[in-house]
């Protein structure tokens, strides 16, 4: 991953705004130290992000003008838009919140870039796989021009962002590249989602911190999964080499099923585990299987992803282990 983002002898200027999340501090930490770009993240106040190299700012993005005034000061070349309201199942129960975030906090970043004179960075806005939604069977396999049916409120205010994104790029020929991210997992992310939170039970039983039986949803679900540090390097990628205007999806082009990943945890935490489907863990909608078609991707900037799922479990149950056992 070393030189993959040099360009020439120019040090690029990058900002990650919602880098006090999950993607954050594993993109940070890409930029830092497989590019040398000279990187800032923003972050909420109660947040804390310690990746050597790269100063932090406070910023929420639904301040506008505190927004532009950030972009004044350090007026990136590249903008990573992570901030958001990511979870799917929280959008169900607040989905006036998750689009005050997701869409009106990125429309507020988009116009606070074009506010600025003879500024023209390059904005990368990261949505989501779930856009593409519900889809006849036979199309489970989806490139960027399938046509999306976004199915939950999530889902709706991220199609919506990447609607803003391409009208921005079109109508004011911003620099901006969309993108559809399947999802990601990896050490430290929150128990909110699937791989984290089955690793974080399995890693309590192990431990013998509660009863051997593990809640969950849906397992007949098939999703695309992708190690948080493949992601961020695609995102580097993108940033260079991806052409503005552009939706590019970030997966791994395989689909697993939730229940296929229960088994691996289960089989990796070496316990004896009895499962238990959780009514509450059930979603009025469920996608059956979502995949992405990611020859765009490859032939544009040619990534490949290179960690394998049974990796990331292990090394996401072995965190849960060391941080249960603090
Ligand atoms: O919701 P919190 O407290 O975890 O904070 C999230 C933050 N955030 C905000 N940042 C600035 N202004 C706001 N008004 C605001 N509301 C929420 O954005 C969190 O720290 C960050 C998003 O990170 P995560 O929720 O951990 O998402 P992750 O997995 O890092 O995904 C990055 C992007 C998101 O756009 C996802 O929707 C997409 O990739 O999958
Ligand atoms: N969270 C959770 N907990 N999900 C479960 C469980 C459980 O106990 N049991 C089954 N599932 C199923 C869900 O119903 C869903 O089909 C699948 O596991 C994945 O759920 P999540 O990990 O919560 O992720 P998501 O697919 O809803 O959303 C994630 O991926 C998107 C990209 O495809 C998030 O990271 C989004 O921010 C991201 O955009």
């Amino acid at each position: 991953a070393g030189g993959i983002c040099r360009k020439a002898a120019i040090v690029m200027k990058a900002l990650i705004i919602g880098g006090g999340g999950f993607v954050g501090s594993y993109l940070a930490r890409q930029l830092v130290q497989g590019c040398h770009w000279d990187t800032t993240v923003t972050k909420l106040p109660q947040e804390d992000v310690s990746v050597e190299g790269c100063e932090a700012y406070n910023l929420d993005i639904l301040d506008r003008d505190a927004v532009e005034a950030l972009l004044v000061r350090l007026r990136p070349d590249v903008i990573f838009h992570l901030a958001a309201q990511s979870s799917v199942a929280f959008s169900w129960k607040n989905p006036q919140k998750t689009v005050e975030i997701n869409l009106c906090g990125s429309l507020n970043v988009l116009d606070a870039v074009r506010a600025i004179e003879d500024y023209a960075p390059r904005i990368l806005l990261i949505g989501s796989g779930e856009e593409y939604g519900m889809l006849p069977p036979e199309t489970e396999l989806v490139g960027e021009d399938t046509p999306v049916h976004p199915g939950n409120p999530y889902a709706v205010t991220k199609a919506a962002q990447n609607w803003f994104g391409s009208l921005y790029a079109r109508a004011y020929g911003m620099e901006i590249v969309m993108i559809r991210a399947f999802n990601h997992v990896g050490p430290n992310q929150t128990p909110q989602f699937v791989v984290s939170d089955f690793c974080k039970q399995a890693a309590e039983i192990s431990l013998g911190l509660r009863e051997p039986v593990m809640h969950v949803g849906n397992l007949s679900a098939k999703r695309d999964f992708t190690d948080v540090r493949d992601v961020v390097r695609a995102y580097a990628l993108l940033a260079q080499h991806g052409r503005a205007g552009e939706t590019y999806n970030v997966g791994s082009g395989t689909a697993v099923a939730i229940q296929e990943i229960l088994t691996q945890i289960i089989a990796q935490s070496g316990a004896e585990i009895q499962v238990e489907i959780d009514p509450a863990k059930l979603r009025p909608v469920e996608i059956p299987v979502i995949r992405a078609d990611i020859s765009k991707l490859q032939q544009d900037t040619g990534w490949t992803p290179e960690i394998p799922l049974e990796q990331t479990i292990a090394e996401t149950l072995d965190v849960w282990k060391q941080q249960l056992q603090k």
